[in-house]
């Protein structure tokens, strides 16, 4: 049977990336003996509707809004083609991006607190090379004034429909302080053109910030003098539920603290040697200081952490590759885990803050293996 039409471009091979929907979530055993970077092949995609295949010779960058000098409209907008943004200058950043979204089915498998949405494991997140335009350039070029407190970036991919609801276009407000810090448009990952899954010809980057925040294909910038809302920053991406402050926190920013081994779900580890086992971790508030690993028998809480060692190229990088070497003392199912903490403090506790949507897992996860017989002497 054939398989059913994607929403993505990209091929996606099953030893890479897992299908699921209209997404695909890396495996985190492709990133087994790879560099800081993730290939572009392996980078997960998450797409609201479908990848739009898109002319850059006839792409337009359109800017509007009260934040602008002379309060440009939609209608009178402030233009720029590929070839301007290709003719500014340049800057390279080494980014993380993450859905908000990831590590999602943890909520249900670890903690009995089951959340809709993308069932994600913790494979939707990547580090790229991505290389453009600072942001900030393309607002002061198009008349950027002191009034302007939130910038929109919206795509050009169809409009989202929910729940037989019409949301427009995604499209969310992020305000100016980040969006002057370290906010790239970027035309290039990894050192080739953006990939259409990836947002070509232009996306948003903003490092360390919830996926959705990297508005992909966009098409247009509103800049206000006045907030802005949009549905993914007042009925999606926040944390809803009883622990919120009148059952609603704010507008979702940095990723939390979370941890993984590059190892398949259900790895079979080879007995009666010592083995290497090796991970990343990584939190948008900042670097990662350090790492513990605790490796039993049972699914119990774990009590015998034991550092974790760093590679020393990582550090204060976009996230923090670890090794730490283990040898099993008997074959069977072993639960390992891993716990990181970054430079703010911040760490990774046995259960992550319930929420309805299911976002910002940073709980510890508890990941099985089976460590085979040894072969006879
Ligand atoms: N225009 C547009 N931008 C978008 C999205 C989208 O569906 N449409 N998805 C967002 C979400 S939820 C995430 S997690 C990231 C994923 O980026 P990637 O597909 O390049 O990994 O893109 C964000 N930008
Ligand atoms: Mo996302």
């Amino acid at each position: 049977m054939a398989e059913p039409p994607s929403s993505i471009v990209k091929p996606l091979p099953e030893a890479l990336l897992a299908r699921q929907d209209g997404n695909a979530e890396m495996h985190w055993a492709a990133m087994a003996g790879q560099g800081h970077l993730v290939p572009t092949d392996r980078f997960f995609v998450r797409n609201h509707t479908r990848t739009p295949v898109l002319d850059a010779g006839t792409w337009r960058l359109r800017l509007f809004g009260t934040g602008l000098r002379g309060a440009p409209t939609r209608h009178t907008p402030i233009e720029f083609g590929y070839r301007d943004l290709r003719e500014l200058p340049a800057e390279e950043s080494v980014a993380l991006i993450e859905c908000a979204g990831n590590g999602r089915r943890f909520f249900a498998s670890q903690q009995g607190e089951p959340a809709p949405g993308a069932p994600w494991g913790l494979g939707a997140v990547g580090v790229a090379r991505w290389r453009g335009v600072r942001l900030s350039t393309v607002l002061h070029r198009a008349g950027l004034t002191d009034a302007a407190v939130d910038v929109q970036p919206e795509g050009l991919d169809p409009e989202y429909v929910t729940g037989g609801v019409n949301l427009g276009r995604v499209r969310r407000p992020l305000p100016i302080g980040k969006a002057l810090h370290d906010v790239l448009l970027a035309y290039e990952m990894n050192g080739r053109p953006l990939p259409a899954d990836h947002g070509f010809p232009v996306r948003v980057v903003v490092p360390g910030w919830v996926g959705i925040s990297s508005v992909k294909w966009v098409g247009s910038i509103e800049v206000s003098a006045t907030p802005l809302f949009s549905p993914w920053n007042t009925r999606l991406y926040r944390m809803f539920g009883p622990g919120q402050p009148d059952g609603a926190g704010v507008p979702l920013a940095a990723v939390g603290v979370k941890s993984a081994f590059e190892l398949p779900w259900d790895a079979r580890v080879p007995g009666g040697r010592e083995v290497v086992l090796r991970g990343r971790s990584w939190s948008g508030h900042g670097p990662i200081r350090s790492v513990e690993v605790s490796i039993r028998p049972d699914d119990a809480d774990a009590d015998d952490w034991r550092p974790a060692r760093l590679v020393a190229a990582d550090r204060g990088g976009a996230w923090q590759r670890w090794r730490f070497r283990w040898r099993p003392p008997a074959p069977g199912r072993w639960i390992l885990r891993a716990r990181a903490t970054d430079a703010t403090g911040a760490g990774q506790a046995d259960r992550a803050t319930a929420n309805d949507l299911g976002y910002l897992f940073d709980g510890i996860v508890r990941h099985p293996v089976t460590v085979l017989a040894p072969p006879p002497a």
